[in-house]
């Protein structure tokens, strides 16, 4: 199979990386069916890095047949909760020792800085991994009693083989927020990495082969959506999906499952995310996070707070902090000291988003700062900010994914709670305000899956993430995740001659 061997020569960081390309089945990297590969582009210099198998729906069979044979053998009900967790915890640990070529790689594939890459991506996966591996010996069921001679319990069950789907905007945590907690409860894994960035994951699966999880276990196939993705979710002997991306993918993933063989779906889709900034906020305080919520990763963040709304009386004043803010972030390599933003992930994105910047000027809407592209190569975009934009522009409706937000103005709380659950999306929102009634009283009112308050983009292993409407369904991370990965079985016991 195709191979990567790369130095890092880089301000922030020296270090080199060696691993296979191809497709990972069944404890081995092998060559797809047809032999062709895709090219993985650097975001930074439109170069490319690499190529990596372009999978099929063939080896999708082969990849499920592998983690068929696991799940029946090694794993599932073959495996201890112990030895899931012991496997867990291996991996966390090697995941440390290469945690800095791990951010490197990511760098390199997706174009997020280094030190955003390492504290974040790298971190956090890290610590999921951790967190479910303190579950997997401790997942129970319950004993029912409904009359002195009837007993009954239940017991959560693996399902099977699972398929998982994910994006390119943070490849190695959507890689370990979807593979973590399916391991834990003893399922077998097919997964699917953006064609775009698919280096961590199979980094991964050498780390993955290294801690001793059994072949089969975990399998990788690249390629694209339209062939091995669909393979995946129209696949019959894959008893449940999990999938991140778009929300016109998602529906397809669904459509996929009920014509197929009604797996279980599970979806994290996009967003719209409000920003409520009341006048009695703290106001550095809200323009510090509401410029961390809006321009993190890019804008390329499910969650981002692109939707800013604030109240007439601090409208002004953080418009003109915001702004200065926004003027700081250094846009550029993001291996070089001191970058705040990188490129964003291909061309396609960078088209994307410039016409949605396009056609916020030609809805008539105000462009406060920003605009345009950044340098003549890699696909920089300057920070962007919107006013006098009205509801039903594009750029107020849709997720634009890059960094450009919308400042919007708002008198109350009962306008500011209906305009920003106007939306198909509602996946997150955030709250400021220095009086706790008013900020608890908001996030109970909005339809989304988190409320920050006073904060924004905070996560932790241990709290659900996850969309009420069209941004999704069911929760990752926490132990609501688990759940999407067992099937409850209940079994009733006579014990005595009853009738
Ligand atoms: O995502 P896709 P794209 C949003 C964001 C972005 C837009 C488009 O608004 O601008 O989506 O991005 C696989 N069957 N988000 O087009 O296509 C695909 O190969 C099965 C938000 O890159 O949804 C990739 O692995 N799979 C989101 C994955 O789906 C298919 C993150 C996601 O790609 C498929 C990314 C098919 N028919 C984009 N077609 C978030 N929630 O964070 C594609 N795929």
């Amino acid at each position: 199979p195709t191979h990567l061997s790369y130095e890092f020569n880089t301000p922030v960081y020296k270090g080199s990386t060696s691993f296979e390309t191809g497709l990972f089945i069944d404890g081995k990297f092998v060559d797809g069916s047809t032999g062709s590969t895709i090219d993985v582009i650097n975001p930074a210099t439109e170069h490319i890095i690499t190529s990596v198998s372009e999978g099929t729906t063939d080896d999708v069979d082969a990849a499920v047949a592998a983690a068929q044979r696991a799940y029946d053998t090694v794993w599932g009900l073959n495996a201890s909760g112990l030895a899931r967790s012991n496997l867990l915890w291996k991996l966390a640990q090697a995941m440390e020792a290469h945690a800095d070529e791990l951010s490197a790689i990511e760098v390199l594939d997706n174009g997020k800085t280094f030190g955003w890459a390492s504290s974040t991506d790298v971190a956090l996966s890290i610590n999921v991994v951790k967190y479910y591996a303190g579950w997997a010996d401790k997942l129970t069921g319950q004993t029912l009693e409904t009359d002195s001679k009837l007993l009954a319990y239940t017991r959560h069950e693996p399902i099977g083989v699972v398929g998982q789907i994910i994006p390119w905007n943070f490849p190695l945590l959507m890689f370990v927020w979807k593979i973590a907690p399916a391991l834990a409860t003893g399922n077998t894994i097919v997964l699917k990495p953006s064609e775009f960035t698919p280096l961590t994951a199979l980094r991964m699966c050498t780390l993955i082969n290294e801690s001793g999880f059994p072949p089969g276990v975990v399998n990788v196939v690249t390629g694209y959506g339209h062939t091995v993705g669909v393979a995946i979710s129209s696949h019959m002997a894959i008893q449940k999906v999990a999938f991140t991306g778009s929300t016109l993918v998602g529906r397809k993933i669904m459509e996929a499952a009920a014509r197929s063989n009604l797996k279980a779906v599970t979806l994290e889709l996009g967003g719209k995310s409000p920003n409520i900034i009341f006048d009695d906020a703290d106001l550095e305080q809200a323009v510090k996070w509401a410029a961390h919520g809006l321009f993190w990763n890019h804008g390329q963040a499910c969650c981002a707070g692109s939707r800013i709304f604030v109240q007439s009386g601090a409208y002004d004043s953080f418009l003109e902090r915001f702004t200065e803010k926004a003027k700081q972030i250094k846009v550029g390599d993001p291996f070089d000291k001191g970058v705040d933003q990188g490129p964003q992930i291909s061309q396609i994105q960078f088209d994307r988003v410039m016409g949605y910047i396009e056609s916020g000027k030609n809805d008539g809407a105000k462009i406060h700062l920003g605009g345009g592209r950044v340098g003549n190569e890699g696909y920089y975009i300057e920070p962007t900010i919107f006013v006098d934009a009205k509801p039903e522009m594009r750029i107020v409706k849709e997720e634009i994914f890059g960094p450009v937000g919308v400042v919007i103005r708002f008198e109350d709380e009962e306008d500011v709670i209906r305009q920003a659950n106007d939306t198909m999306y509602g996946l997150a929102a955030a709250v400021f305000s220095k009086d706790i009634n008013r900020a608890i009283e908001t996030a109970h009112k909005l339809k989304t899956g988190t409320v920050w308050v006073n904060c924004y983009n905070n996560f932790h292993p241990g709290i659900p993430f996850g969309g009420f409407k069209q941004s999704g369904i069911g929760r990752e991370m926490g132990e609501y995740a688990l759940h999407h990965y067992t099937n409850v079985k209940a079994v009733h016991i006579n014990l005595g001659n009853v009738l």
